[in-house]
């Protein structure tokens, strides 16, 4: 195998953010970028010789393209084996399935998640260790200082690989395994859920099902799983062929963005059970219906419920959501007696508390759920999480909802995004706002009196590493919060995320709409940031 060493110079923007390095395809396609990247990655690893990669995307546009490129680079650099999903598809969980099943020592998953794809939209990277789990910051602060000084980068003068057909190979030191990227994620799942009661639910018709795949990865899996082995309708999966573009659609499982879905939901005949994942098959959003569940109290419903799951029978050592997520879940976690942790945004910040045995289920507000069973958040578990409880307590969506308000209250929760707003606004806002936080203690606004206002720091309790700057909060007496962040994964501009929250324990009172309960504390969020006046804008992107 012929090595080449190419020389290269620095691109200064390679900080990885929330999740992976995410830009905008043409970005990627500057001589030698993504290659500097990749050679970054492996110039910060330590003892991958002969070892396993694994690597797949979500097969948005340039996903073949950067496979092709990356097997000749970890070829080069002495990598044993590589283990690809077919068509160079891995949903996200999938590959961090496959990490964790066949011991390898880390993957590159290629994915953008939730960000459009095409040519001229997004292109993402990132590296996830042997855990399965995203890099945890102090790799991918390594990654970052490697790609600010590195001059050259190895690549292994290769044919391009067959990505098509399913087959293992050996070139000289290094083994190529292409393999059906369906499979090994399928059985994980029969393994943690009932199938025989789900196939049943789904036969008799008491569960009749509508999935929607966004055109992005998770079409496959969910063909395989609803329909080929729960025996749901063959139309119960749409948009259902993944494509280079997504069909032009943003793949982020919301009412917004998943209108076709949301639109039949809340029609006349709508399916009992309704649901959604995104780019890279990580998120999910859960309806019944004529009921949408928010992501914070699905996290809380399952923590509640997880006994009636056939992996989650003996009880669960603790439960995790990211700082913004709704208290929904804290207060299950006290009934119950067990852990309840507050992480950074992002769920490489889980995999700490997951390796260590502290939690089996997490979760966070962006449509994102999953537990002990992999590193990752995983969409297509929660769903199958929800069918499983459907099946068991023979209660709809709506029921199992306002049941569980009903027991523990409902903390009423949105999200306002302002999306690709100038950086020097965002910046004048983020600066607004921080010098407002050391005097909002005890001020009165209304009924609201400010309890605490601070930046969000986090000390991870299993290595005591620390992460500041995580969002600034402002929580009040009467437990409400409102918090704002600027986005780690977007590529235009910044967007500026508001997350707002208040606890309502009257049940004559939870069938509100978020947005009128939480009116005093949206307009007292314009108050402290002034998004509206500096932008111009009159209201936001998008309501989550
Ligand atoms: C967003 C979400 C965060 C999630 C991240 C990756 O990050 O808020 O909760 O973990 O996306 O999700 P940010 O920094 O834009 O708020 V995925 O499905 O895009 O990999
Ligand atoms: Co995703």
């Amino acid at each position: 195998m012929q090595i080449e060493i190419i020389t290269t110079h620095p691109y200064n923007d390679q900080n990885p953010g929330t999740s992976g390095l995410r830009k905008k395809v043409k970005v990627f396609q500057q001589p030698g970028y993504l290659e500097n990247f990749v050679q970054s990655i492996f110039d910060s690893l330590d003892g991958y010789a002969g070892k396993t990669l694994v690597l797949g995307g979500d097969g948005r546009y340039f996903n073949r393209q950067a496979i092709q490129i990356i097997i000749k680079m970890a070829a080069a650099n002495g990598f044993g084996e590589l283990i690809i999903g077919q068509g160079g598809l891995l949903s996200t969980p999938a590959a961090s399935n496959i990490i964790r099943k066949y011991n390898a020592f880390g993957g590159l998953i290629l994915s953008a998640s939730h960000n459009p794809g095409g040519p001229d939209e997004d292109f993402g990277i990132k590296y996830n260790a042997d855990n399965g789990g995203p890099a945890p910051e102090k790799y991918t602060t390594a990654f970052y200082q490697r790609s600010q000084a590195i001059d050259c980068y190895k690549i292994a003068q290769l044919e391009d690989i067959d990505l098509d057909s399913t087959y293992i190979r050996q070139i000289e030191g290094l083994k190529i395994k292409v393999i059906d990227p369906v499979s090994d994620y399928a059985e994980l799942m029969q393994s943690i859920f009932d199938f025989g009661l789900l196939k049943q639910s789904i036969g008799s018709g008491y569960i009749t099902l509508l999935f929607d795949a966004m055109c992005a990865i998770t079409g496959p899996y969910a063909k395989r799983i609803f329909i080929d082995m729960l025996g749901a309708k063959p139309d119960s999966v749409i948009n259902a062929e993944p494509l280079e573009d997504f069909g032009g659609h943003h793949p982020d499982p919301n009412l917004a963005h998943a209108h076709e879905l949301a639109e039949r939901m809340f029609s006349d005949n709508a399916p009992t059970f309704g649901a959604a994942s995104d780019g890279d098959g990580d998120r999910n959003m859960i309806t019944g219906c004529q009921v949408f569940v928010t992501p914070s109290d699905s996290l809380a419903i399952m923590a509640a419920n997880a006994h009636l799951i056939p992996a989650y029978a003996g009880g669960l050592s603790g439960v995790a959501r990211s700082m913004p997520t709704s208290q929904a879940v804290d207060r299950v976690a006290s009934k119950y007696g067990i852990p309840c942790y507050e992480t950074p945004t992002g769920w490489k910040f889980f995999g700490n508390l997951l390796d260590a045995g502290k939690i089996t289920l997490c979760g966070e507000e962006s449509f994102g759920t999953g537990s002990n069973h992999v590193r990752e958040k995983d969409g297509l578990w929660a769903v199958l999480f929800w069918l499983n409880l459907i099946a068991r307590k023979r209660q709809s969506v709506a029921d199992i909802v306002h049941e569980h308000w009903q027991k523990f209250g409902r903390d009423i929760y949105s999200r306002h995004d302002y999306e690709a707003v100038e950086i020097e606004i965002a910046n004048g806002i983020v600066e607004h706002l921080r010098s407002q936080l050391p005097g909002l203690a005890g001020q009165v606004f209304g009924e609201y009196i400010v309890k605490y206002a601070d930046e969000f720091s986090y000390v991870d309790p299993v290595d005591g590493s620390i992460s500041k700057n995580q969002g600034m909060r402002i929580g009040f007496t009467n437990g409400s919060r409102i918090i704002f962040r600027l986005s780690g994964t977007g590529t235009v501009g910044a967007t500026l995320r508001i997350y707002l929250e208040r606890f309502e324990a009257d049940a004559s009172k939870h069938d509100q709409d978020a947005q009128v309960a939480l009116a005093d504390l949206i307009d007292l969020a314009e108050r402290f940031c002034e998004v509206k006046k500096r932008t111009g804008r009159t209201e936001p992107d998008v309501i989550t």
